[in-house]
């Protein structure tokens, strides 16, 4: 099946929208603003920026309640605007993909609001009687609604793997209310790829058909709508989120954000790669869940990770990529604790020489860290101690006191910038040759100049420990530690390896060693 060429060689980069850049000084992000800030992208160089949902809103999830598909929030601007962001991004070689919120709508939806007065309405999952997990209906009509996310995301009815007659709220995938959402999905898609946008990330992928194990059914759907997306958009590109790469590549999706990656840290593959509990002064991790949303549970291993890598792949084969972030809006930043910032140059190492498809956060490629102590704003909080909005603050570009995010004072802001006086910034890392930005460029200009460094193939592990070493292509070598102790492996033959990129770092006659923090990536 097509898969669009540039996808092969590209890196990813994820910015939430009402923290990047307000272009109009009322403290919220947006499109005008993203626009305007392109060259930052351009000189990191990356190939597509995704965004998270910038359609009508309530915003009482962050826009991740939708009212209304086809038009934009007025906070991020106009038709016209999101046109000059894919004209100004097309000119600088970047994509835009946008975010599609494909299992629920807002409760402030009209088809929602329609179907709260109607009982025949079957858009969404309905029963008079209460069934555990549904919430009373707010609207004339009587009865309950599942939500499926927060209570006020109602799921949208593409119907149960297994229908039953004394279940009515049970539909089989044929019953009018799937069928219109099935088509509702593709008018969707198509109104936004005909402006221009290269496709989408399409938020709980999984999640369309109920009660479906495997979520088999949901996968049949996507392969469907997929085939018939591409009859008018073969280049479009579909990013699911979706925790299973071996159902959801296959089903169409170009890539698939591993968040769950390797267990037991929850925060995003790098997290669940390091461990961080190990390292002598890396700090006290397992209490860190109060500073470091989603971190409770301390440390991650090269192990657990190769594991869950090497299952994927295996599953998915080369029916597509399967796509790493450095973190996204759920859940922490790499930087979230003592000396992680120090950690993060070797994990840039590598990200950007594993073959994944790499996806950087926002403010990730300056070292922003998770900050923590914020209150719940539009819906970020999901619990105690689980405030995504430590991962949303605005970008900080330079020094100025707005941090060039915003001409507003400081108190109208979405939200406060990092308190911390020694935060870093754009501008003062681009003008610094060795900064953390400096090297993300450096290391996507290398992974660019050698295709053997990059997306697919595979990544032949001569150590899974610390220093985590591998070759790629038979061509490169690769060693990182993202510990503070040095770490030295006895491993002959790599004594003519040269450096490409390195930083304490060294291939001996005998073997391989890393300063704490070090990695270096080697020419065979
Ligand atoms: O997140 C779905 C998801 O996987 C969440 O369960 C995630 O684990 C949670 O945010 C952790 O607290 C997507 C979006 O990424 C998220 O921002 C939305 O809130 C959610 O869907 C509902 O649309
Ligand atoms: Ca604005």
């Amino acid at each position: 099946r097509p898969r669009p060429a540039w996808l092969d060689q590209a890196v990813l980069y994820q910015l939430y929208p009402q923290s990047f850049a307000d272009s109009n000084g009322d403290g919220i992000g947006d499109l005008r603003g993203i626009a305007d800030r392109l060259d930052h992208l351009e000189r990191l160089g990356v190939d597509a920026v995704w965004l998270n949902p910038i359609f009508a809103s309530p915003f009482h999830d962050a826009g991740y309640d939708v009212s209304d598909y086809f038009s934009i929030a007025p906070r991020y601007g106009t038709d016209d605007d999101l046109a000059h962001l894919v004209e100004q991004a097309r000119r600088r070689g970047i994509r835009v993909l946008l975010d599609l919120v494909a299992g629920h709508t807002s409760d402030q939806h009209p088809w929602f609001k329609q179907a709260a007065r109607d009982p025949a309405d079957d858009r969404y999952i309905w029963s008079e009687e209460p069934v555990r997990g549904f919430v009373p209906s707010p609207g004339p009509r009587p009865g309950h609604y599942l939500p499926n996310f927060f209570s006020h995301q109602p799921a949208l009815n593409f119907g149960y793997a297994r229908p039953h007659p004394d279940q009515p709220w049970r539909s089989p995938l044929d019953a009018p209310g799937p069928r219109a959402n099935r088509r509702a999905l593709l008018e969707i898609m198509d109104h936004w790829l005909g402006k221009g946008v290269a496709g989408f990330r399409v938020d709980m992928a999984h999640s369309l058909i109920k009660d479906d194990p495997g979520h088999r059914r949901t996968a049949e759907v996507w392969t469907e709508l997929r085939a018939r997306l591409e009859a008018d958009h073969p280049e479009a590109v579909l990013v699911a989120e979706w925790g299973d790469p071996a159902t959801s590549v296959p089903a169409g999706f170009h890539a698939d954000f591993l968040l769950h990656f390797g267990g037991p840290t929850r925060g995003g593959a790098l997290r669940s790669l390091w461990d961080n509990r190990a390292g002598t002064d890396l700090g006290p991790w397992n209490v860190a869940e109060s500073t470091c949303y989603f971190d409770a549970g301390g440390g991650g291993s090269a192990r657990t990770f190769l594991n869950a890598w090497r299952a994927a792949t295996a599953a998915v084969g080369e029916t597509g990529h399967i796509a790493l972030p450095t973190s996204n809006h759920d859940f922490s930043r790499p930087v979230c604790g003592p000396r992680t910032r120090e950690q993060l140059r070797a994990s840039f190492a590598f990200l950007l020489t594993w073959p994944a498809l790499p996806a950087i956060y926002y403010g990730d490629e300056i070292g922003m860290r998770y900050v923590p102590g914020l209150p719940d704003t539009e819906g970020s909080s999901t619990g105690p101690n689980r405030n995504r909005a430590g991962s949303r603050t605005p970008m900080q570009w330079d020094r100025t006191p707005g941090a060039g995010f915003s001409t507003a004072p400081e108190e109208r802001f979405y939200l406060p910038l990092d308190p911390d006086p020694g935060r870093p910034d754009a501008a003062s890392q681009w003008a610094d040759e060795d900064s953390l930005l400096n090297l993300v460029r450096r290391l996507i200009a290398l992974r660019k100049e050698h295709p053997g460094l990059g997306t697919g193939g595979t990544a032949e592990v001569a150590y899974d420990g610390y220093p985590l070493v591998y070759e790629r292509d038979g061509r490169y070598l690769v060693a990182v530690n993202p510990r503070q102790e040095p770490a030295r492996l006895a491993l002959p033959g790599y004594g003519a390896a040269r450096p490409l990129i390195a930083e304490g770092a060294e291939c001996t006659r005998t073997g391989i060693e890393v300063e704490g923090f070090g990695f270096g990536v080697f020419g065979l």
